[in-house]
């Protein structure tokens, strides 16, 4: 098996920890060495990397479900690529591998860390709607918010990676999707080829008033990206043992002092709602599942599997930056050679 590789690579790392709205120099791209694969590795050069919001809160020291960032070390991320050197079997040069070194081009370790896909998606789908905010979406909204048809389901971020494709589970499984995001353009995407029966921009005006417009009968589920005032809004609408699952904060997570909490959590009693943190990491056992599912809809088209892509390493910071302010519809990925 071929042995040769790239000798040098290039690696983004952390150098400061961001205040508030991360910043270009809390970051540096920097060329190292890369040895040959010893024994039992592969060595990869990575096509796509991910950009996702859940590494702004690995650039703070905060305690959470896994380790920071180290300050002067590469960022880890998920990232697809090809395989261009390895020493096991079950690797072969070409093969295409999922795997979790991203922030740089060329990758390198123990084979079992990358885990080899097929190619009847385009290789970034294994970043966005057939990977991890795929997989989010799915058990989010099946297993943890408990969706059943005929519900009326609102999610917020609708336009971004996990909340396309909520609101395209809850189409297909016949229920009534309705959507928010921050532009008029994401608003007609979502209700024109997404196929929303209701969006709307969050900027134009009052969460609660724009909601209640939408969905006059209430809701049944909240699937929740994006905390604060949509929060609020959404416990206002959900109906008697409504559900909320709540996936992510998104409006906080730049925050420099904590957010206000809803201030209408007595509905919580009074309506016996169901409020349930979810981490896509628990549903593992639902992969199998959710790729034989989803994945022949996303091959076919029948769930449109959007994506921004940024072109070039030397802009990956510039992408995560954009993901932080709406510049993405869909999926944001990097591809690493613009
Ligand atoms: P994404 O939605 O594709 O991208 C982030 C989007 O957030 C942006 O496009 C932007 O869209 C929106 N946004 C930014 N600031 C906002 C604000 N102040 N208010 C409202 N919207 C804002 O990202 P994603 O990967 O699909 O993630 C979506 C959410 O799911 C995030 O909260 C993320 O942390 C969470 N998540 C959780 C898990 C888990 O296991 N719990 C797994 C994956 C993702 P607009 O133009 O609409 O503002
Ligand atoms: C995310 C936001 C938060 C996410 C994970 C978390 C996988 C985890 C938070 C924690 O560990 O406290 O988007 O995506």
């Amino acid at each position: 098996m071929t042995q040769h590789g790239p000798t040098t690579g290039r690696e983004w790392r952390l150098v400061s920890r961001p205040q508030g709205m991360p910043v270009p120099t809390d970051f540096e791209l920097v060329e190292v060495e890369v040895p040959p694969p010893a024994a039992g590795e592969v060595l990869v050069r990575n096509l796509f990397l991910s950009v996702d919001p859940y590494m702004r809160g690995r650039m703070s020291e905060a305690k959470s479900y896994a380790a920071p960032y180290e300050l002067g070390k590469v960022m880890y991320g998920g990232a697809v690529g090809e395989v261009v050197a390895s020493t096991v079997d079950t690797h072969r040069v070409g093969d295409l591998v999922l795997h979790q070194q991203a922030w740089r081009d060329v990758a390198a370790g123990p084979a079992k860390e990358f885990k080899v896909v097929d190619r009847l998606v385009p290789p970034s789908q294994y970043l966005g709607a057939l990977g991890m905010p795929g997989l989010t979406a799915y058990a989010g909204l099946l297993r943890v918010a408990g969706f059943q048809p005929g519900e009326t389901v609102f999610v917020s971020g609708a336009a971004g990676a996990v909340g396309s494709l909520v609101g395209q589970l809850v189409k297909a499984h016949g229920g009534t999707a309705i959507g928010s995001a921050g532009s008029a353009e994401k608003v007609a995407w979502l209700t024109g080829e997404l196929g929303f029966d209701a969006a709307f921009d969050y900027k134009a005006g009052p969460v609660a008033d724009q909601l209640a417009a939408a969905a006059p009968d209430g809701i049944d589920v909240y699937f929740d990206n994006v905390g604060g005032e949509h929060l609020e809004a959404a416990i206002g609408a959900l109906k008697v043992h409504g559900r909320a699952a709540i996936c992510g904060m998104i409006s906080a997570y730049n925050a420099t002092t904590p957010p206000a909490a809803p201030r209408n959590l007595m509905q919580v009693v009074g309506k016996r709602l169901r409020i349930e943190g979810l981490l896509v990491w628990d549903h593992h056992d639902l992969e199998d599942e959710f790729l034989a599912e989803v994945g022949p809809m996303v091959a076919d088209g029948r769930i449109v599997a959007q994506e921004t892509v940024v072109d070039g390493l030397e802009h990956a910071v510039d992408a995560f930056l954009g993901l932080l302010v709406g510049s993405n519809t869909g999926k944001m990925v990097v591809r690493v050679e613009g």
